[in-house]
């Protein structure tokens, strides 16, 4: 048996984590074996680039740059941790992937839209997630939730430094994509409560890749 892949997307602060948890115990619950897993990062060399790039390492040579940077840890994370766990029957849930470059590096970082899709046909090399939950909530609210849960003193990330435009042109970059690929991408109401959107999480796991399983 193949296993399923799942991406959580959306802004800084939207609650993908917190769900990944949810969804994962969830799951687990079903009897499935599941791997829990997050971009950029998920395996050691990864996580190493994760570290330099959200450093802001990266950021002075600019949004492509950076672009391959991504790619470069999630080729790692595909061929060590991903590609492995489907092949063996696993759910992988994962924690941002392909929509993120496309939102951050792609509409926001101005990087050619045929560039990008070069470089993401190369690193993914059919590994298209088969349902997306988009997570949309106002970036006001995500950034104060990412903020609320820093430690005193601790800098924000290369993203989270962003300007509030900024923030809101990526949720209007993530509403398109869902807008285009109706069939991979749904999107969720973040504003709601941890339990809520899990359960409104589940309601669409269960329609669209449980109650098809055979399919
Ligand atoms: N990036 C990433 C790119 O630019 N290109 C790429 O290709 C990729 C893969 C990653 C950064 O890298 C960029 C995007 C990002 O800027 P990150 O640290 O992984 O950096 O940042 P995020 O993915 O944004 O992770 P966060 O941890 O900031 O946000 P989450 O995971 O969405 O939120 P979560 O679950 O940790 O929750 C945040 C706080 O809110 C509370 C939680 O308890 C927590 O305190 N919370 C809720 N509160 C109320 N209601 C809910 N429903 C809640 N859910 C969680």
């Amino acid at each position: 048996m193949v296993g399923r892949f799942i991406t959580l997307e959306g802004g800084e602060g939207a609650g993908k984590s917190t769900l990944s948890r949810a969804l994962s115990a969830r799951l687990q619950g079903t009897g499935l074996s599941v791997l829990a897993t997050r971009e950029p990062g998920g395996s050691p060399k990864a996580e190493a680039i994760r570290a330099a790039i959200l450093g802001g390492h990266f950021k002075p040579h600019g949004a492509f740059a950076e672009a391959l940077m991504f790619s470069a840890a999630r080729i790692d994370h595909l061929d060590t941790l991903i590609r492995p766990a489907l092949a063996r029957g696993d759910w992988v849930i994962c924690d941002r992937f392909l929509d993120s470059t496309r939102v951050y590096q792609g509409a926001l970082g101005a990087v050619e839209p045929g560039l990008l899709s070069e470089l993401e046909r190369i690193t993914l090399d059919g590994a298209v997630p088969d349902l997306t939950l988009i997570l949309d909530l106002d970036p006001q609210i995500g950034l104060a939730r990412a903020a609320s849960r820093r430690s005193p003193g601790e800098a924000v990330d290369r993203f989270e430094g962003e300007t509030l435009a900024f923030h809101q042109r990526l949720r209007q970059a993530y509403l398109a994509i869902a807008a285009d690929e109706p069939s991979r991408c749904a999107v969720l109401d973040a504003s709601q409560p941890p339990e809520a959107l899990a359960e409104a999480a589940w309601s669409v796991v269960s329609e669209r890749l449980i109650d098809n399983r055979t399919a």
